[in-house]
């Protein structure tokens, strides 16, 4: 009996150890993580790196967003903005149209989205939602918020009310954002943008001698409270990039130095800070080189959970493969999206008017990983699936804990005439109690299998 406790908790614990989750996007290449939380949902807003270069650089039209309630389980949102949102983003250098949507940051006021987004050469804009996260997100100004070679913006509002932006590469720079979120307060610095003075007391000593970089500070920074402090962090100096921070008393400082947060690590030469406080963590998204085919310009977002001494400094840590541990469960009794994923292979997404995003490119042996699916004591007994196939022998095998874990059911997948013909499929289940990993798991011999756009059980 005692044996059979240690295995049933054993179990229990392999069930919610949801191991290698870093990168946690894997069907696309992310960069320039920007998390922020709103109604109980942390929205991830990233970069998007092309799998195709051109002239072997940073190849970016869009930005992209994801969302979790437990920062395991990543929905996949699809473009929310691109270049083509900006009517100035053809003019100056940088790409034009083609290229050049860097590290990107948003935030909720008053009900509006605002995405603050650099376009490389051409300056930081701005975009408006009235939507929600997702947009549709529009210029209201119709042209740069801040002009010229400036990139990387973090935007901050302080319990007061009173908003900020700071940027730069290689300067740090400020300015006070009014209460449209749209304009600049011009009453400070030149024309509302003001220079940091970048001593090595405010943002670190650079370990390789740079004329026009003094300190360990690069780009990318990164507004946070906590307690009653302000963080700035930062990607550091030299090349290859690690992550750093100051603290201050306000959100402009002054700035001191705190030292090394992320050592250079993880293949690509940039580094880019995201910080969140989620469900009574905080956690500090990064990114690396790490999935196949990756590299400077191939960049993937990963997440991990940074943690502060009594006094407010930052541990220092290390990139993992596993990410952070699971938030939350996942009620498996309502409708998950199917781009909704912990881990994936061999399976791509895509958007339709239609239906939004939906998983395609499916192939014989790709399976989706979801984490820590609580199917209660009481367990499922049918599984529903939103799926369009032109083929015959398309099935999803239901699997638990792992790809040849324990079989819960099999939806055979009758075809539905066209890759678009959407319909709700069914199957038996049986087994399915407790918490676990759910693996779904394609199969079939035609190529491609289905197209999958949402799933969810029955009890
Ligand atoms: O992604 C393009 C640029 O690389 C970003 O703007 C920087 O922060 C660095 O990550």
């Amino acid at each position: 009996m005692k044996n059979k406790l240690l295995i049933s908790a054993a179990l229990a614990a392999v069930a919610i150890d949801c191991s290698a989750l870093n990168p946690i996007v894997q069907t696309i290449y992310t960069a320039d993580p920007a998390p922020v939380v709103h109604d109980g949902v942390c929205y991830l807003y990233t970069s998007h790196d092309e799998d195709v270069l051109v002239k072997n650089f940073f190849t970016m039209k869009d930005w992209r967003c994801f969302s979790s309630t437990d920062m395991v389980n990543w929905t996949d949102h699809g473009a929310v903005a691109t270049l083509y949102d900006f009517k100035w983003a053809g003019s100056g250098w940088g790409g034009g149209f083609e290229n050049g949507a860097w590290a990107v940051q948003c935030i909720e006021r008053n009900g509006k989205w605002f995405l603050y987004c650099p376009l490389q050469g051409r300056g930081i804009g701005v975009l408006v939602s009235t939507n929600g996260p997702f947009g549709p997100f529009t210029d209201p100004i119709g042209k740069p918020l801040i002009g010229g070679d400036n990139i990387d913006p973090t935007v901050f509002i302080d319990d007061d009310g009173q908003a900020y932006l700071s940027w730069g590469n290689p300067k740090c720079w400020y300015a006070k954002l009014n209460q449209d979120m749209i304009s600049l307060d011009t009453s400070i610095g030149n024309k509302g943008l003001v220079a940091y003075d970048m001593t090595v007391e405010a943002f670190g000593k650079r370990s390789k001698e740079d004329p026009k970089r003094p300190t360990s500070y690069e780009e990318g920074p990164w507004l946070y409270k906590r307690n009653a402090l302000y963080y700035l962090f930062f990607a550091g100096g030299p090349i290859s990039e690690h992550l750093g921070y100051s603290t201050g008393p306000s959100p402009i400082g002054p700035w001191k130095y705190g030292g090394v947060v992320l050592p250079t690590q993880g293949g690509s030469f940039t580094d880019h800070p995201g910080v969140v406080d989620y469900k009574g963590k905080t956690y500090l998204f990064y990114h690396d080189a790490a999935l196949p085919g990756g590299g400077g310009f191939k960049r993937s977002v990963c997440v991990d959970e940074l943690k502060f001494n009594p006094d407010g400094s930052v541990v220092q840590m290390n990139m993992t493969k596993e990410g952070a541990a699971p938030g939350a469960m996942l009620n498996p009794y309502q409708r998950v999206e199917a781009e909704t994923m912990a881990w994936e292979s061999g399976i791509k997404t895509a958007k339709s008017d239609d239906v939004g995003v939906y998983v395609t490119d499916i192939h014989n042996g790709a399976y989706i990983r979801v984490c820590s699916v609580d199917f209660g004591d009481k367990g499922a007994s049918k599984f529903l699936a939103s799926v369009a196939s032109a083929t015959d022998g398309a099935a999803i095998e239901l699997r638990l804990d792992g790809l040849s874990g324990e079989l819960i059911g099999i939806l055979k997948v009758k075809p539905t005439g066209a890759l678009d013909k959407w319909k709700t499929q069914s199957c038996r289940v049986k087994g399915a109690k407790g918490v676990h990993d759910l693996y779904l798991k394609f199969t079939g011999n035609s190529s491609p299998l289905m197209n999958f756009d949402w799933w969810k059980f029955n009890k």
